[in-house]
């Protein structure tokens, strides 16, 4: 009888170029995770916690730069992440890249080009976490590019937190980071709204922000249906037709105006919905909106 003992692989090799508020985490939290962590940063002393915490301080980016090492790549922007990785001595050639940087996904695609034309094999990824969840589950961490190099490092990349891959084009990771940070913007927006009319009559923050949570869990729970809605292109108005909401919008205009607060955010939600009833769409669900947003505004 033979039995095998599964030895799990030791943790992969992994650098981290790039430790401002966020590269600093990630390295960090590769260390917490065991991997052989080489770091390094324009401003070395930024590093100096990491290497007394075990990290190896490369003496250059290029240095930083193995083949058989996934590279992560933290930076301010792209510009920033071609002009370092692109300098001479830098070769990313069979090098695995992770680009966490923040970027447009037309960036993305043209710096995955970019990367491609170096021969480095090129995964554009977005976090949609602040440094101190890195490592816990509550960090999500966006990939996209080629399944099979996300595949070979997914393991190693798990360090961070919950890493998705989202498909192969390289621009979808920062088109879902951009979609996420519009809702996360638009609700806070909305929720800094009415504290403000609330704390008209008295109400404080802390009063409301129950109420704005299950408003908040509410809506979020309609999006699966009405999500089919717009996949199929068919909006029939099962709770309330869309010039019924543009009539409760008045009101919140109304009431915005008569209280003294900014009027800026029921003005927008009622300009685009007056829009959709204009469009002859009046006696369609909400979702039917998702015709002006597809399209520049007017
Ligand atoms: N911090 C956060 O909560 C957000 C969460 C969501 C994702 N973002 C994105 O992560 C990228 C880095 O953000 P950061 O907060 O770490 O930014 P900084 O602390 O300002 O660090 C920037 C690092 O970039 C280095 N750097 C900038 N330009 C260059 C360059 N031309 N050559 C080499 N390195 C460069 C900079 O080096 P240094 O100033 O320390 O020498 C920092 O290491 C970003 O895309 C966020 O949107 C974070």
């Amino acid at each position: 009888m033979v039995t095998r003992t599964h030895k799990p692989s030791p943790p992969a090799p992994v650098s981290v170029v790039g430790l401002g508020l966020m590269g600093r985490a990630l390295a960090g939290a590769f260390l917490r995770a065991g991997h052989p962590t080489t770091v390094w940063n324009r401003t070395a002393a930024k590093a100096d916690a990491l290497v007394a915490d075990g990290a190896r301080l490369a003496p250059s980016a290029a240095a930083a730069v193995r083949p058989g090492a996934l590279t992560i790549v933290c930076l301010t922007d792209d510009a920033a992440v071609r002009e370092l990785i692109g300098q001479d001595g830098v070769d990313v050639t069979g090098a695995p890249l992770v680009n966490l940087t923040s970027s447009s996904s037309s960036q993305a695609r043209e710096t995955a080009r970019w990367a491609a034309r170096r021969g480095a094999r090129y995964l554009d990824g977005a976090i949609m976490a602040v440094p101190s969840a890195i490592g816990t589950a509550d960090a999500v961490v966006l990939h996209s590019g080629p399944r099979a190099d996300f595949d070979a490092h997914a393991a190693t990349l798990a360090a961070l937190g919950t890493v998705t891959h989202l498909g192969e084009d390289p621009g979808l990771a920062s088109l879902y980071d951009a979609a996420g940070l519009t809702m996360m913007w638009s609700v806070l927006d909305a929720w800094l709204h009415g504290t403000a009319m609330l704390r008209t009559a008295g109400v404080d923050a802390a009063a409301f922000a129950p109420f704005a949570r299950q408003i908040a869990e509410g809506v979020a729970g309609w999006l699966p249906g009405y999500a089919e809605q717009v996949d199929s292109g068919s909006f029939p108005a099962e709770a309330s037709a869309l010039e019924t909401d543009v009539r409760a919008m008045a009101h919140l205009v109304e009431e915005s105006e008569a209280l003294g607060v900014s009027t800026e955010l029921p003005r927008l939600l009622k300009a685009v919905a007056d829009r959709g009833v204009a469009a002859g769409h009046g006696h369609e669900q909400y979702p039917v909106l998702i015709e002006e947003f597809g399209r520049p505004a007017p």
